[in-house]
């Protein structure tokens, strides 16, 4: 069964990841999973016969990018949560066709010494793009590896120049019943909204998010602007941002007010915290097209998930002290 998912490859996704490495070795790994004949390359021998380019991860790997397999393109814009586009995986994809990401405008509001409404152009003016492959960790209990462009969040936030009372962020998604069918239903109070600690939104890991392998944001994405946060579960990371709020007090999050049981402000992903209805302590990992190579080092479909999803030594030290379980 594992086998059989290679041939689902679809040139589709074949194009947008050769586009983003520019390379052909991901069709070759691909290839590789595809037909019986292939069978015998899971022989130890084989294995080690590869070419050695078959064997290599992707190239340009930077000091944050995760070491995993990235997600097929394919996998990370039809399988979504962007509730205001529908409650399914798939009808993000489906419904998001005709959301207008542009012209768009960010309102700067709060303690800081640039309040003003910035186009998205002028907000992001003379800060550099980066490429961060980062794991995902939905609280759902499955997981992407994710090729995101994006400008890290302390850039802009420096550029914004907070005052000293300024000790939190709030974020908003946009609220368009007009473009967006399930805003004119109450699935959840809307507009979407998040926060972060202001130290959280100054780590070097956190991003603004404004592409996926190398191409724009995909409206079911959360184009043209969205928030990623990847030792947090995937809820804060808040997509199609129109404002931002710097405040003194500890803003509360879209699921945090639907369900404070189940759901936090901090959301840090932590396996020894089981969801009230489910255990943390493994995800399942989405669009994985196991090559053969995959299959004989042993990797799996599921796995454990990591405290702070494995970004430990880059964000543990701001919640020295705190209860994890009682800041859930
Ligand atoms: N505005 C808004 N942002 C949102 C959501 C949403 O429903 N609305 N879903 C969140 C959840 S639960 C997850 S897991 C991620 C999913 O991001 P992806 O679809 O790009 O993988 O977006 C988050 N951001
Ligand atoms: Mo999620």
């Amino acid at each position: 069964m594992l086998i059989g998912k290679g041939s689902d490859l679809r040139s589709s996704e074949i194009t947008n990841e050769q586009a983003y490495y520019g390379r052909r070795e991901f069709l070759k790994g691909g290839a590789l999973a595809l037909g019986a004949g292939a069978a015998a390359s899971v022989l130890p021998g084989c294995v080690t016969s590869a070419a050695p380019e078959e064997q290599a991860p992707p190239s340009r790997k930077g000091p944050f990018d995760a070491s995993e397999t990235p997600t097929p393109y394919e996998a990370i814009t039809t399988y979504n949560n962007y509730y205001e586009f529908g409650l399914d995986k798939a009808n993000p994809a489906r419904n998001s066709g005709k959301f207008r990401p542009k012209p768009w405008t960010v309102k700067i509001m709060g303690f800081v010494k640039k309040p003003a409404d910035y186009s998205l152009d002028d907000l992001l003016a003379g800060l550099t793009v980066e490429d961060r492959i980062y794991r995902m960790r939905c609280v759902e209990g499955w997981s992407m590896v994710i090729p995101w462009q994006g400008i890290p969040l302390a850039s802009i936030i420096k550029k914004l120049d907070p005052l000293p009372s300024a000790k939190f962020i709030e974020m908003k998604t946009i609220l368009a019943p007009d473009q967006m069918p399930e805003q004119r239903g109450d699935a959840l109070p809307w507009p979407y909204v998040e926060g972060l600690r202001l130290d959280e939104a100054m780590n070097p890991l956190t991003l603004f998010a404004t592409g996926i392998y190398g191409k724009p944001l995909p409206n079911q994405n959360g184009a043209p602007l969205r928030l990623v946060t990847p030792w947090k579960y995937g809820f804060k990371g808040i997509k199609s941002i129109v404002s931002i709020n710097f405040t003194d007090r500890q803003p509360k999050n879209t699921w945090q007010i639907a369900n404070p049981v189940e759901y936090g402000f901090y959301a840090n992903v932590n396996p020894t915290v089981d969801h009230p209805r489910w255990s943390q302590k493994s995800e399942k990992i989405i669009g994985q097209r196991l090559s053969l190579i995959q299959i004989a080092k042993g990797e799996a479909a599921v796995k454990r998930t990591l405290m702070f999803n494995g970004y430990g030594d880059q964000v543990a030290s701001m919640y020295a002290g705190m209860d994890l379980k009682k800041n859930f």
